[in-house]
């Protein structure tokens, strides 16, 4: 194992990282900006630098910054967490040439999967279910574009090869705005992406989001620890997270779970990964793999009993995977609440001083959170502060325990999303299970015309 790991990230996620090295004796440097300071997890960490100002682009972003910092630190591996540089192949590229080791995949395989249109062919060859659609990339040929997209049949959605979790994508209904759309998203695809590639799907209308959460070492073992339901979204924010997601199999999540697994092999995949998938009538459709630890990988450890950070850590260290499918047994239910510091009305940030603080607890509940009473929330950065779960045996006591977590946890001098998640833990069709994609945006429009009305 390594003996010092340098954590390329902030927030919460900082901290989930450095109690995974503190846990197994590893030394941990934290690289912050500066306005972050102040915050627990530098201050928790072995050591600290501060590669430059607020703006992520001048550090968080900064890659020789963060080498330089390795560099003079002695760390051995980056952890790059969530967002950031977690899924940029060019700075996993320099963090390997600079002598460091990457904690995640190969930068071919990050670059491979951000190509989605190389993701699908590839996942298309494994025997992973694809959403129908052209084959790869659009010709320019427009005659050739209308006949692709009267096989895939309307409606359907055009999606930047470059893009990916929402952007870079437009919806048609009817052949007369086909070309137009394919035109404007190459446009947008290549300022955005430097890429103009675009390719057509079938556009499914009420889906669900759900994912499947993989490992992979570099002894070409490769398990799946189960599925997460993501569906409760709102403009691509995921905001409640579950697994397992409801109604899906023990059949059917072993049949997607192993279809995962040999397209990991096929691709010589390496750490933690995540298979995207839409779920309608009964059938999984990938759309996008990523290659990072993810947000809501706790609900998928606390099923599951696997440390996902800790095996990223062993994985990038050259150790097998300390699980083998035959180990994997999935264990009652688990929900996260992401809570934003955010208005619950208007989703306006809410940053700033938090004068009074308390965090729930008791049987089955986690918080991943770095925030602590006198902790100054920067307006900087993303406003997820706190990672609230509930595990049960059941769904229902899931939902209980999180409802009795709800109430306890307080968190003054700024505007969260908590009285959001207290109302929509009342909510008939959310306790059900199930609902799809657009159920929160709906929701939400519902509400606000009642609060009207
Ligand atoms: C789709 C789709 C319907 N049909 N593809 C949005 C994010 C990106 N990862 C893919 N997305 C979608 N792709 C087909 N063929 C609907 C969406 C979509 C969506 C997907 C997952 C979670 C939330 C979403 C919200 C709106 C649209």
């Amino acid at each position: 194992m390594f003996k010092k790991i340098l954590v390329a990230n902030r927030g919460e996620i900082a901290l989930r990282v450095l109690r995974a090295c503190r846990e197994i004796g590893v030394r941990s440097v934290m690289v912050h900006s500066e306005a972050d300071r102040d915050a627990i997890y530098v201050k928790l960490a072995h050591e600290s630098v501060c590669i430059g100002p607020a703006a992520s682009a001048k550090s968080y972003l900064n890659i020789p910054a963060i080498i330089a910092a390795a560099e003079v630190t002695g760390a051995e591996a980056i952890h790059p967490g969530y967002g950031f540089l977690s899924e940029n192949a060019d700075f996993a590229e320099r963090v390997e040439q600079s002598g460091f080791v990457f904690i995640g995949p190969r930068a071919e395989t990050i670059r491979l999967m951000g190509d989605k249109v190389s993701a699908k062919r590839e996942m298309m060859a494994a025997g992973v279910p694809c959403v129908p659609g052209s084959d790869g990339a659009l010709p320019e040929d427009y005659d050739e574009i209308i006949r692709i997209a009267r096989d895939v049949g309307y409606p359907l959605i055009i999606k930047a090869s470059g893009g990916g979790g929402g952007r870079g994508m437009r919806v048609v209904e009817r052949e007369e705005d086909l070309i137009t759309a394919v035109e404007t998203t190459r446009t947008e695809a290549s300022a955005a992406f430097g890429n103009p590639m675009v390719y057509m799907e079938r556009f499914l209308q009420k889906p669900r989001h759900i994912e499947i959460q993989v490992l992979a070492d570099n002894f070409g073992n490769a398990v799946y620890l189960g599925e997460r339901d993501c569906s409760m979204q709102r403009r691509h924010q995921k905001i409640i997270e579950e697994a397992p997601a409801p109604g899906i199999s023990a059949r059917q999540r072993k049949q997607i779970g192993e279809a995962c697994v040999a397209a990991c092999k096929r691709i010589g995949y390496r750490g933690a990964g995540t298979f995207e998938f839409l779920y309608e009538n009964g059938e999984f459709f990938f759309i996008e793999m990523n290659t990072r630890v993810q947000v809501e990988h706790p609900v998928t450890e606390l099923i599951s009993g696997v440390d996902i950070v800790l095996e990223q850590m062993r994985i990038a260290a050259g150790m097998p995977l300390s699980i083998e499918q035959k180990d994997i047994h999935l264990r009652g239910h688990a929900i996260e609440c992401r809570i934003n510091a955010e208005d619950p009305f208007n989703f306006m940030p809410s940053p700033g001083l938090i004068t009074n603080y308390h965090c729930p607890g008791g049987p089955g509940i986690r918080l991943d959170t770095h925030l602590y009473q006198g902790y100054r929330i920067p307006p900087y950065y993303d406003s997820l502060v706190a990672k609230l779960c509930a595990h049960g045996d059941c769904r229902r006591q899931a939902t209980d325990r999180m409802r009795v977590a709800l109430r306890e946890f307080l968190i003054e001098g700024i505007k969260t999303n908590i009285p959001l998640h207290r109302e929509l833990f009342t909510d008939h069709n959310f306790l059900q299970g199930g609902v799809s994609i657009h159920y929160l945006e709906e929701w939400l429009n519902k509400r606000k015309e009642s609060n009207e009305s």
